[in-house]
């Protein structure tokens, strides 16, 4: 019986998660806290003698640099990085840079779960005038500008992002590839919906912490086996204090009180 093993880890805290700012596709860096949870997971991934073949990430620097970080703490930086700007953060649409508490106080606390949490409802859409339209942002002159969002529900994340599972991830994972992916938020909980078989109205409970490396042991035909340690309703383990992990699981989801 063949078993794949998959890591996956949202970055460490960003400045903006630090300021409590919808971040989506705006390309703000690591805080100092951020940078210390990215080594701190490199460190416990260390500590499991974990080694890596290949990595993806996402085209925005608080992902790539967590990636970084954590490979330099594992002594693998030789390890080969690719981006793709289909694991970039779900994107939040005309409520990217305004204060989450703020948008709770002006809309109401309800509306803002349905924009943070729903699956199939996306925030606002900006316009193409706006910074934070892909489309004038150079990053992403080689993507179709058809495929480049003006806003995004989950389930709009968790489509484009599954093009890349299918293509990309999963046949490196069975090919006997040690894979870790290094992303955000709500594409990880687009990938943990889609490995776990999560429903749609359970993945609004799900919230991801920073910097915390979450182990996923595969079977064949790449679904998951439940780890004893595993939070439901995800089969993975997350690395490290199990207790201080509950903790910022839950200070995720009071980001809108
Ligand atoms: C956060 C997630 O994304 O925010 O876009 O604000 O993982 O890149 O920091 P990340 C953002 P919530 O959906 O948890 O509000």
């Amino acid at each position: 019986l063949s078993a794949y093993e998959l890591v996956l880890l949202r970055h460490g805290e960003s400045t903006w998660n630090e300021e409590n700012r919808f971040t989506g596709w705006a390309d703000v860096p690591l805080s100092e806290k951020g940078i210390k949870e990215a080594r701190a997971g490199g460190k416990l991934m260390k500590e499991e003698g974990m080694k890596f073949d290949v990595c993806y990430t996402s085209m925005l620097r608080r992902a790539i640099h967590t990636l970084w970080l954590s490979l330099e703490e594992l002594d693998q930086m030789h390890v080969p990085i690719n981006h793709t700007w289909r694991l970039n953060e779900r994107h939040y649409g005309a409520l990217q840079g305004l204060n989450k508490q703020e948008t709770v106080d002006k809309h109401g606390k309800d509306q803002v779960l349905v924009w943070r949490r729903s699956y199939d409802i996306p925030p606002p859409e900006l316009d193409e005038t706006s910074v934070h339209w892909p489309g004038n942002d150079d990053k992403y002159l080689g993507v179709d500008r058809s495929d480049l969002p003006k806003t995004e529900s989950l389930k709009l994340t968790e489509s484009r992002f599954l093009v890349e599972w299918e293509s990309t991830f999963a046949p490196a994972i069975k090919s006997g590839k040690k894979v870790l992916i290094a992303a955000h938020g709500n594409t990880l909980r687009a990938l943990v919906k889609h490995l776990d078989g999560i429903s749609e109205d359970e993945i609004t409970g799900l919230n991801i912490p920073t910097g915390v490396p979450l182990v996923y042991t595969l079977d064949d035909d790449l679904k998951p086996v439940k780890h004893e340690d595993a939070i439901a309703p995800l089969s993975g383990r997350y690395l490290g204090n199990q207790e201080d992990i509950r903790n910022r699981i839950g200070a995720v989801a009071a980001q809108t009180k």
